[in-house]
């Protein structure tokens, strides 16, 4: 495969002569400016902060000549999802120390805190180190957080599993110590020593982001096929356990760029669990070289096997491994995604409860106190958490007496149990957007509710409130909530509709096709409802609606 020659990006530029993510970010915090320059901008991402502005007040502000309200984001990073009762004490004094009171759980297992100024994140780097925790390559072109369905964690399952997305995240992390020197410790490194970055992302990195997830064999929480590399667990007769890679997967597409488009993973060849890292090390980088650098909307690696095939893609890897790589095991059919909602026990007589977060925020309300009976929880008990794909979270490590006491503090705080879910709410999940994203067109978030109550009320009335749904919004066609691969897809199209994409399946391995543009939101669930009512009057008894969409085609 050859490598592409045209002019790189202003980002590339600005990554190389960054001397490995440090740039003037540590001149830049000691100033009393609230924003960072542009060139910085580019850089904080790899640390994990995202320079926003508040744009509920962005006019009024500009109208009035005053300056935005700039304010930061800060993604932590949670491998696997997984977090001891201490992290969560932690992240929850954060919220309130720093940040806007809220906890935002992520359709990646991360942490999200919004709102935070410039002159605190010092401190939210520093509060986050004393409990091991960062937010250094949350976001940026490098390996991002990497997720793992939190049933290979649990000790129910095969605990060889356990640690394997700690071990990847530490792995593929990058070796610059830049960010404990800027933002941990406060200053540069008089004299550091020079410590290698890795071969693979070399002082570019990525030419973009990278996202691998660990998949159940038997469901895909984690839609595995939406990913740069997911790793599937398997057995090979041969070569024993290890997993499927699937690469190349990808949802972001941009209205303004049509030679953009979703794409879903497919499968690269097994691999032995001893060969895991060398297979991974040889993906990255072959798309440090061949990814497009003079691009950025057409720069993730979904683009490069697009374009060269993934036969060629094959020998690459092989070439640069210097190995041939063994067939992948048959995908998996029997993968419909769990939402790790509600009771479950473990085999060794321990019980966990999945609690569903709407739209991944954590805040207390007037209706609900989420946040308060997660904290009293993890003051009380030596509880553990695992955060899920869906933006929902785990109570794991509960006794038998204990459950009692974990059930109250729940009903106390007004929190729902799974069973009083409706057939949408249950697994709908929607992007942050308005009013933090700058790439939003459209709210999402603050909508969600509104929408699901829409197509809850339009299923009951035809008979199928029973008939679960998987719906998904978005305030813009990046797909930060995976809307692509839903039944429903709701996208953010102007500034005031959406599109409506259908069929996507509930294993998460088929896209939804776009069935009606420019929708408002009032009109979304009118506008499926003759869908619906074919569904509800000519669909096989155990079809979902999203198979029933695709089947019947979009006209
Ligand atoms: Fe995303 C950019 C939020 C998962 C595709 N995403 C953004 C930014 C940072 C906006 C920006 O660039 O200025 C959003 C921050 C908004 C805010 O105010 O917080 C944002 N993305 C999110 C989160 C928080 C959504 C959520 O509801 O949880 C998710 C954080 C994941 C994490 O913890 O790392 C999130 N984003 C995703 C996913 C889903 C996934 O990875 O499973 C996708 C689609 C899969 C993919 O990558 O193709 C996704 N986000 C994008 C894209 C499009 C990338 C592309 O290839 O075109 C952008 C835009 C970009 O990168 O330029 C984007
Ligand atoms: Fe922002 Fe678009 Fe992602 Fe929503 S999908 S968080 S609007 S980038």
């Amino acid at each position: 495969m050859t490598q592409i020659v045209k002019e790189e990006t202003a980002v590339e530029v600005a990554k190389r002569a960054s001397d490995y993510l440090r740039g003037t970010l540590n001149d830049e915090l000691e100033n009393s400016s609230p924003k960072f320059d542009g060139d910085s901008e580019q850089l904080l991402k790899f640390h994990g902060i995202y320079a926003q502005d508040n744009r509920d007040v962005r006019r009024e502000r500009s109208l009035a000549g005053e300056e935005l309200e700039h304010i930061f984001m800060t993604r932590v990073v949670v491998p696997g999802g997984f977090l001891t009762s201490e992290q969560w004490l932690a992240i929850d004094v954060i919220a309130d120390s720093v940040a806007d009171g809220t906890i935002r759980l992520t359709t990646r297992q991360a942490i999200q805190y919004h709102g935070t100024v410039k002159g605190d994140l010092r401190q939210l780097a520093r509060e986050l180190d004393e409990v091991m925790m960062t937010s250094f390559g949350g976001c940026g072109d490098v390996v991002r957080n990497v997720v793992m369905c939190p049933d290979l964690q649990a000790s129910h399952h095969d605990p060889s599993h356990r640690d394997q997305a700690l071990a990847l995240a530490t792995k593929f992390r990058p070796k610059t110590t830049a960010h404990w020197e800027i933002f941990v410790d406060g200053q540069l490194a008089a004299s550091r020593e020079t410590v290698a970055e890795h071969a693979f992302y070399g002082d570019t990195y990525l030419p973009r982001k990278f996202k691998i997830a660990i998949a159940n064999p038997g469901e895909n929480c984690v839609d595995v096929y939406a990913q740069d590399l997911g790793l599937i667990p398997g057995n090979h007769p041969e070569l024993g356990e290890g997993y499927t890679f699937v690469v190349a997967g990808g949802l972001g597409r941009n209205y303004a760029h049509e030679h953009t488009f979703a794409r879903l993973g497919e499968p690269l060849a097994f691999v032995p669990r001893s060969d895991v890292d060398d297979v991974i090390a040889a993906v990255l980088d072959a798309y440090k070289d061949l990814g497009d650098r003079t691009d950025r909307k057409r720069a993730r690696l979904k683009y490069v096997v697009a374009d060269a095939g993934l036969p060629a893609f094959r020998l690459e890897i092989e070439q640069r491994l210097g190995r041939s790589l063994a067939a992948p095991l048959d995908l998996p059919t029997e993968f419909d995604r769990h939402d790790h909602l509600g009771w479950s026990q473990h085999r060794d007589g321990l019980w966990r409860v999945g609690v569903r977060v709407a739209a991944g925020r954590i805040r207390d309300d007037e209706r609900t106190q989420t946040r308060s009976a997660l904290r009293q929880l993890a003051t009380a008990l030596p509880v553990r958490f695992y955060l899920t794909a869906q933006q929902d979270i785990i109570i794991d490590g509960i006794t038998e007496d204990e459950r009692a006491f974990v059930q109250q503090a729940l009903l106390a705080a007004g929190v729902r149990s799974a069973e009083d879910l409706g057939p949408i709410e249950k697994s709908a999940l929607a992007c942050p957007a308005l009013p933090t994203c700058s790439q939003a067109l459209t709210e999402s978030e603050r909508v969600l509710s509104d929408i699901v109550s829409q197509f809850e009320s339009a299923l009951e009335t035809r008979g199928l409130a029973r008939r679960p749904v998987t719906l998904r919004v978005t305030g813009c066609p990046n797909g930060c909530a995976r809307p692509a691969v839903a039944e429903i897809g709701i996208v953010g199209r102007t500034k005031s509709t959406y599109d409506i994409y259908v069929g996507g399946s509930k294993r998460g391995d088929r896209l939804a096709s776009l069935a009606f543009e420019k929708v408002k939101v009032v009109d979304l669930a009118a506008t499926v409802a003759p869908l619906l009512d074919a569904w509800a009057s000519s669909g096989d008894e155990n079809e979902s609606f999203g198979d029933f969409a695709h089947r019947r085609g979009v006209q």
